[in-house]
């Protein structure tokens, strides 16, 4: 797919001026989230994935077939990480989230195996704030299977307070869920 990478910004005055709906991607560090995004765009390498965990404390807009914008959000919850950075990582996401018109939708990864946190509380509670729309993906879901993932789905459910229907499946690694998280962007994406 066409795709391009369109910037990194630190604070609110560099966020690009863009007239596309746009879709943001936040999660725990090492979670998933330059990975999907390379996954939806079936671009191995748009993205830098992999890389040490919490580095990034940018937000790293892309552009999608001239028509959509993808953001990677900084990733949260290294332990490795200052009061300090963390404190403006906070102030990137509070900005993002109030000042961005174009974002229609935010992607909140959960890795399937392990049970959502603090943080990821707070970003959904932040979103609600904000009103914008979340949708929940479990991430790594290759990892698992049959009952496991049955039983992981019940947890993290019942962890955030969300119905089972509403989580998709997604594996980076094997393509899974894709097609469903294309959907959602698209029924965003409309005017
Ligand atoms: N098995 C499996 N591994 C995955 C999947 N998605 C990501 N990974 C691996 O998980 C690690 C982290 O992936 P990234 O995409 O870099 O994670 P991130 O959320 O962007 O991390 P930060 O940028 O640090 O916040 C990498 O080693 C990936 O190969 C998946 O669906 N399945
Ligand atoms: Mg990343």
């Amino acid at each position: 797919m066409e795709a391009e990478f369109l910037l990194s910004a630190a604070s609110c005055a560099q966020f690009p001026d863009t007239p596309y709906p746009e879709i943001a991607f936040a999660g725990r560090s090492n979670v998933g989230k330059s990975s999907m995004i390379n996954r939806l765009l079936e671009r191995k390498s748009l993205v830098k994935t992999g890389g040490t965990p919490g580095k990034t404390r940018l937000i790293n807009f892309f552009l999608a077939q001239k028509r959509v914008m993808f953001t990677d959000l900084p990733g949260y919850g290294y332990a490795a990480v200052s009061k300090a950075e963390r404190a403006s990582w906070g102030k990137l996401m509070e900005s993002y989230f109030r000042t961005r018109r174009q974002l229609r939708l935010c992607v909140l990864l959960l890795d399937i195996r392990r049970d959502p946190n603090g943080d990821d509380i707070k970003m959904l509670e932040a979103m609600k704030l904000s009103n914008i729309e979340a949708l929940a993906v479990l991430t790594k879901a290759d990892k698992l299977s049959g009952n496991g993932r049955v039983q992981r789905i019940k947890a993290v459910s019942e962890a955030l307070g969300m119905d089972k229907s509403r989580f998709i499946l997604f594996s980076s690694l094997t393509g899974e869920g894709r097609e469903k998280v294309w959907e959602a962007i698209e029924n965003s994406c409309r005017p």
